[in-house]
């Protein structure tokens, strides 16, 4: 089904938001990973906004689906978007990474709400995926499994072996991202380990992949609403982003994988966020 004019201005101006929290937290703490929170920030728009099964009152639901941050560093991506799907007020946000706070700088699922999975160490989320869905398979349950995992993350050997099980064991209940910026932590994925054949490599694996402009919130939610792809199989979207989306100066700028905001820079993050926030309020 096509996305309204209305779902689509709503789902923008949740990401705007997500943006907002990430940004803000970042200046307030002194550091964050803004950059992969922010190429990664419509995609959980999207989908805690408007796909996943899940009721915030009462999370722990038989039929809610799941969501893994198998690149738990982008979590102030998360953080946001579970404070803007209501699991907690805004103001967590300011204790981002301080002592005994519920959002440290990975995600613990002990420590915050909504946290399905505590990750971090890259190369995990895909496997703790299968565990889940093969569960949900034995239990003859609907609930899908969304994973979302870095471009640079696909040089963990444990991806693989995961993306084996997964086609072996038709496990169609999971619907899997890479946030395919180009940029890891030091380096270009071109240089670091190349990762141009992604699709190739997986259908090779036995997944049905799509791609897609990971921006673009129509485009998000129309190819997530149509997975799984093949029934039997798993599905993978390759949404191809802009590491630091929405900081002019961070975009595609490797520089800004961890941000440490100056005063200057935190000045221009602010304008810039006031001037693209004026289109919400002037509605
Ligand atoms: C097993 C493991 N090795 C190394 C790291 C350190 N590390 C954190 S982020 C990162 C780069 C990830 O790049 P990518 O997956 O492309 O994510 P992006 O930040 O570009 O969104 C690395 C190597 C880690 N967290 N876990
Ligand atoms: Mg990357």
């Amino acid at each position: 089904m096509a996305l309204s004019k209305e779902k689509m201005n709503f789902l923008e101006k949740k990401a705007y938001n997500i943006r907002k929290h990430i940004i803000e937290a970042c200046i307030n703490h002194g550091d964050g990973h803004a950059g992969s929170s922010l190429s990664c920030t419509d995609i959980l728009a999207v989908l805690y906004m408007d796909i996943m099964k899940l009721d915030v009152d009462n999370p722990k639901s038989k039929d809610r689906d799941y969501f893994i941050l198998s690149a738990g560093h982008k979590c102030l991506a998360l953080y946001g978007t579970l404070v803007e799907k209501g699991f907690e007020s805004a103001s967590i946000m300011d204790t981002y990474n301080q002592l005994d706070t519920p959002i440290p700088g990975h995600p613990d699922r002990d420590k915050f709400r909504g946290v399905d999975f505590s990750t971090g160490s890259l190369g995990h989320g895909l496997p703790l995926a299968c565990g889940l869905a093969k569960g949900l398979k034995l239990r003859n349950q609907s609930n899908k499994v969304y994973v979302l995992m870095g471009d640079g993350e696909q040089g963990e050997g444990s991806i693989w072996e995961a993306a084996a099980y997964a086609s072996h064991n038709k496990l169609d209940n999971i619907i899997a991202f890479i946030d395919k910026n180009g940029l890891q932590i030091n380096g270009t994925t071109k240089d670091v380990l190349n990762t141009n054949s992604l699709k190739e490599r997986y259908e090779a694996f036995g997944w049905e992949v799509k791609e897609i402009n990971g921006h673009d919130v129509k485009e998000i939610h129309e190819t997530v609403s149509s997975a799984p792809f093949t029934q039997g199989k798993p599905s993978l979207i390759i949404a191809n982003t802009v590491k630091g989306k929405g900081l002019s100066f961070a975009e595609n700028n490797l520089s800004y994988h961890h941000w440490d905001p100056g005063e200057e820079e935190a000045n221009i993050a602010r304008e810039e966020l006031s001037k693209i926030g004026k289109r919400w309020h002037s509605e």
